[in-house]
């Protein structure tokens, strides 16, 4: 099948995703063109069948915000007609489900009909789209999908409470390529991290407010007290600078290490021993995941989808959302004992087989054939 991508290109969890996906289904043998204002990070090499369009928005004088939907649409009518696309697939309903819906509307008036599918990941629900600026065009864009998916189950069951939907949500969790973390990393040089009795606890995210980063150093506070450890801090947002000052207040200096954003995240976990996720609310917690699937064990909060991925006393222990000390306190319960170290991250390895890309994307092909099938009866 011919499908046009429309994600965040950068290191959030929905671009990644959307990358990561197309990906596997050009490896598949379908055509993948990426629509979006930057090549996506995690995209490699383009090849035969993956493209990328870049959308321009050009600045005008008169315009004190650059109308990027329209921009967006216009690139979409002119990469569907151009290259015969049969389906579209938005990541993170703003504006991108509303800017797909505008697109269809226009093929329409040239008797072309293109199914939209739209993956839901999470902000752009519980933030963003929750927001009265925004309801009202986030509940129509989501009811004239064809298909709708979200990445938990937690997020189906917010968004039905959230918004007025009619569609069906189909809940189509993240995924995971095994094939990237087969091979253990020659150069997995864990002595430039840390020295033998250290431990190395990570945590990956976009560093904002929802993150609580402030209690991913205080958790890492107690455990430095108790057990040898390095914490690596990866990836930049507005909280760094005060996450770097808390350390400093901390004397945490020598101990926190921020190496910013990196492509490289499976060479980093691959000689981390536990993954810190204490966020205020996440749909699903990709990066988490991503963490087990290199065998590194999981303190987190319970906040949305979390539940699914982060299995309570199995991949990891899971806390009310704020509870610094009990995070701590399991954090030292699995970091002190190795055996126990050890079980819990094997444990962690085995749950994230679950998602491997081979059980998830059937669920994407089944959904782009029933969105395909139905597109002349679908809703404009
Ligand atoms: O977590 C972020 O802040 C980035 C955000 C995004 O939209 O890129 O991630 C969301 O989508 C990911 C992929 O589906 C999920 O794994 C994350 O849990 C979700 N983040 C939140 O819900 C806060």
């Amino acid at each position: 099948m011919k499908i046009a991508i429309v994600c965040y290109p950068t290191f959030g969890g929905s671009g990644v995703v959307a990358t990561e996906l197309g990906i596997a289904l050009a490896e598949r043998g379908h055509e993948i063109h990426f629509v979006t204002y930057q090549q996506p990070v995690r995209l490699g090499l383009l090849s035969n069948n993956i493209h990328f369009h870049e959308v321009h928005v050009p600045e005008y004088p008169l315009f004190r915000y650059q109308p990027y939907e329209l921009a967006l649409s216009s690139k979409l009518v002119d990469t569907i007609k151009h290259y015969g696309i049969e389906l579209l697939h938005v990541h993170y309903a703003i504006p991108h489900a509303y800017a797909g819906y505008m697109a269809k509307k226009m093929l329409k008036e040239e008797d072309i009909y293109i199914p939209m599918v739209t993956t839901l990941h999470g902000t752009d629900i519980t933030l963003v789209g929750n927001h009265p600026f925004y309801k009202p065009a986030v509940t129509f864009s989501i009811n004239k999908s064809d298909v709708v998916t979200s990445v938990s189950q937690d997020l189906k069951q917010k968004t039905l409470k959230i918004f007025d939907v009619e569609n069906e949500i189909e809940v189509i969790p993240n995924f995971i390529d095994p094939k990237k973390y087969s091979s253990t990393f020659t150069d997995c040089q864990r002595s430039l991290m840390a020295s033998d009795d250290e431990k190395i606890i990570t945590h990956i995210s976009n560093f904002r407010k929802v993150k609580r980063i402030e209690d991913v150093i205080a958790i890492f506070y107690q455990v430095q007290r108790e057990i040898p450890s390095k914490l690596i801090m990866v990836g930049e947002g507005p909280e760094k600078e005060r996450a770097e000052l808390q350390c400093e207040q901390l004397g945490l200096e020598e101990k926190v290490l921020f190496l910013g954003n990196s492509n490289e995240i499976d060479r980093i976990l691959c000689f981390s021993d536990l993954f810190l996720l204490p966020s205020e609310t996440e749909s699903f917690g990709l990066a988490a995941l991503e963490a087990m699937a290199n065998k590194v064990a999981i303190i987190s909060s319970n906040a949305g989808g979390i539940p699914e991925v982060n299995k309570h006393g199995i991949s990891g222990f899971l806390s009310d959302v704020g509870n610094v000390d009990e995070m701590a306190k399991n954090a030292i319960h699995l970091l002190g004992n190795d055996q126990r170290l050890e079980k819990f991250k094997t444990n962690a390895k085995n749950v994230s087989k679950e998602f491997e890309i081979q059980n998830i994307l059937p669920l994407y092909e089944d959904v782009y054939e029933k969105a395909y099938k139905s597109r002349y009866k679908n809703s404009y």
